[in-house]
């Protein structure tokens, strides 16, 4: 039995269902996408029919959109996908029977991990899976993609973060394949503990730093605090709408090298809908969008034209 895997490059919750693959099937391909690139794969694919090679397919974390869908749906695979994504933007695809967009169940948020564990656990059982360190390792995952490891005050939910950072995803991937196979009990080692340490301390003065360098703008009546960066996305975007709690309804942070990140507090504005002037989407405290086709152009010729040339030189 042939798996592919399509899953969400960017952070734990896209990472370990990976790594859930890799303890339930002997044989199985993945891919890792940004939300915009996998409807761009799942077209070609079907076009040239690469996927009727395997058995199951999975798509976790990131769902296809309408058109994609519909494809999908006149094809051989419609028999043999399952989506699992927990984005409310995407949660009107349900209609298709392939599709499970689930953001809330049973009082608690899902992540597209969850979703995929519980999945795994009911149609494909096996040890592995049954491991505490496994389950731990989940509900970190999920905890710190819903952000609900605020409410648990949970800060080994935001340590594995910090450790896909570091490792990277390669090295994340094979480290946690081994680690779950071998032990029955999560933790982390001596070495990963000192690298959190360090981090936390590099990453409190990141997001101190930045304070500061906040500009406010009025968008759509919304009072909307824009900041240039390209580290610590979440943590920095959730620092900032506390710290500007009374002054902004959201913040936007511009990393010009990967996307328009949107965060905003449980009280404060719909971030999801926001993005979505911008081409974006997510959830409804936490959504992103591409950064706009020629913005860097603009910002080079700006700076260009700003240049105080002398003409008499
Ligand atoms: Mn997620």
């Amino acid at each position: 039995m042939k798996v592919l895997l399509l899953s969400h490059i960017a952070d734990p919750d896209g990472i370990m269902p990976v790594i859930l693959t890799d303890l339930v099937f002997d044989d199985y391909e993945y891919k890792l996408f940004e939300p915009s690139d996998l409807n761009n794969y799942m077209l070609d694919a079907l076009q040239n029919n690469e996927l009727d090679k395997y058995d199951y397919i999975f798509i976790t974390d990131l769902c296809v959109n309408e058109e994609v869908a519909l494809e999908i749906t006149n094809s051989r695979i419609k028999d043999k996908i399952i989506i699992l994504d927990h984005h409310i933007s995407s949660i009107s695809l349900n209609k298709y029977p392939f599709i499970h967009v689930i953001d809330e169940q049973d009082g608690i948020k899902e992540s597209g991990t969850s979703l995929y564990y519980k999945y795994l656990l009911e149609h494909y059982p096996n040890p592995n899976l049954l491991h505490n360190s496994v389950s731990y390792m989940v509900s970190l995952v999920r905890l710190g993609d819903t952000w609900e490891w605020k409410k648990y005050n949970n800060l080994d939910a935001r340590k594995i973060g910090t450790l896909l950072n570091y490792y990277g995803i390669d090295k994340f991937i094979d480290n946690y394949k081994k680690f779950l196979r071998e032990n029955e009990e999560f933790y982390f080692t001596d070495a990963e503990n000192l690298l959190i340490e360090i981090d936390e301390r590099r990453r409190n003065e990141y997001i101190d730093n930045l304070k500061d360098k906040v500009i406010i703008r009025k968008i759509d009546n919304l009072n909307v605090g824009i900041v240039f960066a390209e580290l610590y996305r979440s943590e920095l975007g959730n620092a900032l709408a506390e710290y500007y709690h009374d002054e902004v309804d959201l913040i936007l942070i511009v990393n010009l090298n990967r996307s328009l990140s949107f965060r905003s507090l449980e009280d404060k504005a719909d971030v999801n809908s926001f993005a979505t002037t911008f081409n974006g989407k997510g959830h409804t405290h936490a959504a992103g969008a591409p950064i706009p086709e020629h913005m860097k152009d603009y910002i080079i010729d700006y700076l260009i034209n700003s240049r105080n040339v002398n003409e008499n030189r």
